[in-house]
C-alpha cells in the first residue's frame, strides 16, 4: 500500500526547504496525460498552461516516453569529448526540418539565447569586422528571453533584474512592434551585430505585433547586415499555428533559438540554428556545455519533432485558435470583466478588467482550478491560454464554457 502524502503536506515541504522563486497555485500535480493532468487527490484538470508551451505534444506522449525510457537505458550522457551514435542523425534532421545547415545543441533556453548572443557578437567581431567590445545587439522592451544576468541586464521587468547588477553592457532596448525605432537605431548606430525579438510577446501576455511588424524588421536588419535572431522557444514548435511564428511572415531568421517544446517537455533540449557562415565562427572549445547534445536529449527530440508532423500539430492550433478567439471575444463583448482575448494559434491570453479588484485574475483563476482547468496568469491582469495542441475542439469547447461560467461568477 502506497504511503498518500497529503497536498498540504507536500505544499509545506516546498515553502520549508525550497527557495521560494515562484509562487505556484495551490495545486499538487502528480500525473499528466495529454490534455489533463491529476492532482495528489486524484481530481483531474485540463492543463491550459502547457508547462509554458513545453508540452505542446501533450503530457507524457507515449511515442516521446518510449524514447525516453529506450535511449535511457542504453546511454544517457558521453560528453561533447567523443562522438555519439544520436548526435549527427538529429543534427542532420533538425537543420533539414527547419531549413539551416548548421545546429549548436544545447539544454535550456536560456543557455540557447546565451549561445545566440555569443554567435551573434562573435560573428558581429569576425565577419561584420566591430571594433573589439564595441558590438551593441537591439531587443526590445517587454522581452523575456530568461533569466541568466546577461539576459536579464536587458530587461525591462524590474522583478527580473532588481539587485542581480553589475550589468552586461552592449544592449539596446526599443520599444516592441515600433519599426521606425530599430530603423533609427541602426541608422544612428554602426555597431550593431544582430536584433533580437520574440514573434509574439509571451511573457508580456501573447503581445501579437502588427502584421508585417517582422518582416519590416527583418528587411531592414538584411540592409544593414545586421543578423534577424527570432527566439522561438515558446512561439515555436507549431505552438502558435505554424511551425514557427516567423513562418507567418514567410522570413528565415538569421539565428533560430528553440527549446521547450523541442523535447515535448521530456528533458532539457534547446537549440540554436544558422547557417555554415554565421555558426562557423565558434571553433573549437570556445562554446560548450555538459549535456548540450547528449544521445538522449538528441533521440528525444527527433521523436518530438516527429509528433508534430505525424499528428499535424500546426494545423490543429492553427483552427483550435480560430474557434477559440471568436468565442471569447464574443464573450468579452457583454462581460464587465473579461476586456479582450489576443494571441495566434493556441498562444492566446485574456486581459481582465482588475479596476475593481487588483487580484481579480489570479481569483479567475483559483477557482477555473476549482472548476478543472489550470492557467495562471502572467503580470497582474492577464491570464494566459495555452493548452496541449492534441487538444480536441470537443474539449476546447468544453473549456470554453469552463472559462465562460467560471468569469460569469465575477460579473
Ligand atoms: C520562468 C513564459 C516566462 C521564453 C522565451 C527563453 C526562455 C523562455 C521566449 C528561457 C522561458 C518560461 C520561463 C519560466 C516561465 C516561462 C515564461 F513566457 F513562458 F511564460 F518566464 F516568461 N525565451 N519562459 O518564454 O527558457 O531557460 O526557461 O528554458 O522562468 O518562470 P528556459
Amino acid at each position: 500500500m502506497e504511503l498518500k502524502v497529503s497536498a498540504s503536506h507536500l505544499m509545506e515541504l516546498e515553502n520549508k526547504y525550497g527557495a521560494h522563486n515562484y509562487h505556484p497555485l495551490p495545486v499538487v500535480l502528480e500525473k499528466g496525460e495529454g490534455v489533463f493532468v491529476w492532482d495528489v487527490e486524484g481530481k483531474k484538470y485540463y492543463d491550459f498552461l502547457s508547462a509554458y508551451s513545453a508540452v505542446n505534444q501533450g503530457h507524457c506522449h507515449p511515442k516521446i516516453i518510449n524514447t525516453l525510457i529506450q535511449q535511457a537505458q542504453k546511454l544517457t550522457l558521453t560528453s561533447r569529448a567523443f562522438y555519439n551514435s544520436n548526435l549527427g542523425i538529429y543534427e542532420e534532421f533538425i537543420t533539414q526540418y527547419f531549413g539551416y545547415e548548421k545546429i549548436l545543441p544545447m539544454n535550456t533556453g536560456a543557455e540557447a539565447v546565451e549561445t545566440a548572443l555569443k554567435l551573434c557578437r562573435k560573428w558581429g567581431y569576425e565577419k561584420k569586422g566591430l571594433p573589439e567590445n564595441q558590438a551593441q545587439i537591439v531587443v526590445c522592451e517587454g522581452n523575456f528571453h530568461g533569466r541568466t544576468t546577461t539576459i536579464v541586464s536587458f530587461s525591462v521587468d524590474s522583478d527580473a533584474y532588481t539587485n542581480y547588477g553589475p550589468f552586461t553592457p552592449g544592449f539596446i532596448k526599443i520599444p516592441y512592434n515600433n519599426v521606425q525605432a530599430l530603423k533609427e537605431v541602426l541608422d544612428e548606430n554602426p555597431n550593431i551585430a544582430g536584433f533580437l525579438v520574440e514573434p509574439i510577446q509571451g511573457e508580456a501576455g501573447a503581445y501579437v505585433p502588427d502584421e508585417g511588424y517582422l518582416k519590416t524588421c527583418y528587411d531592414l536588419c538584411k540592409a544593414r547586415n545586421v543578423l534577424f535572431i527570432a527566439d522561438e522557444v515558446q512561439t515555436g514548435i507549431a505552438r502558435t499555428g505554424k511551425l514557427l511564428a516567423c513562418d507567418y511572415e514567410g522570413i528565415h531568421p538569421d539565428i533560430l533559438i528553440l527549446g521547450k517544446a523541442l523535447s515535448g517537455g521530456a528533458y532539457p533540449v534547446s537549440a540554436v540554428l544558422s547557417d555554415a557562415e554565421i555558426m562557423n565562427v565558434i571553433k573549437p572549445g570556445q562554446h560548450g556545455s555538459t549535456f548540450g547534445g547528449n544521445p538522449l536529449a538528441a533521440a528525444i527530440a527527433v521523436s518530438a519533432l516527429e509528433v508534430v508532423n505525424e499528428e499535424e500539430l500546426a494545423e490543429k492550433a492553427y483552427q483550435l485558435g480560430i474557434v477559440f478567439r471568436e468565442e471569447l471575444s464574443g464573450f468579452c463583448k457583454t462581460s464587465k470583466v473579461a476586456e479582450y482575448v489576443r494571441g495566434k494559434g493556441l498562444l492566446n491570453a485574456l486581459v481582465i478588467n482588475n479596476s475593481s479588484y487588483k487580484d481579480l485574475a489570479w481569483e479567475i483563476c483559483l477557482k477555473l482550478k476549482d472548476n478543472g482547468l489550470l492557467a495562471k496568469p502572467t503580470h497582474t491582469n492577464i491570464i494566459r491560454f495555452a493548452p496541449p495542441l492534441v487538444i480536441t475542439e470537443v474539449q476546447l469547447r468544453e473549456c470554453l464554457e469552463i472559462i465562460k461560467t467560471t468569469i460569469q461568477n465575477f460579473e
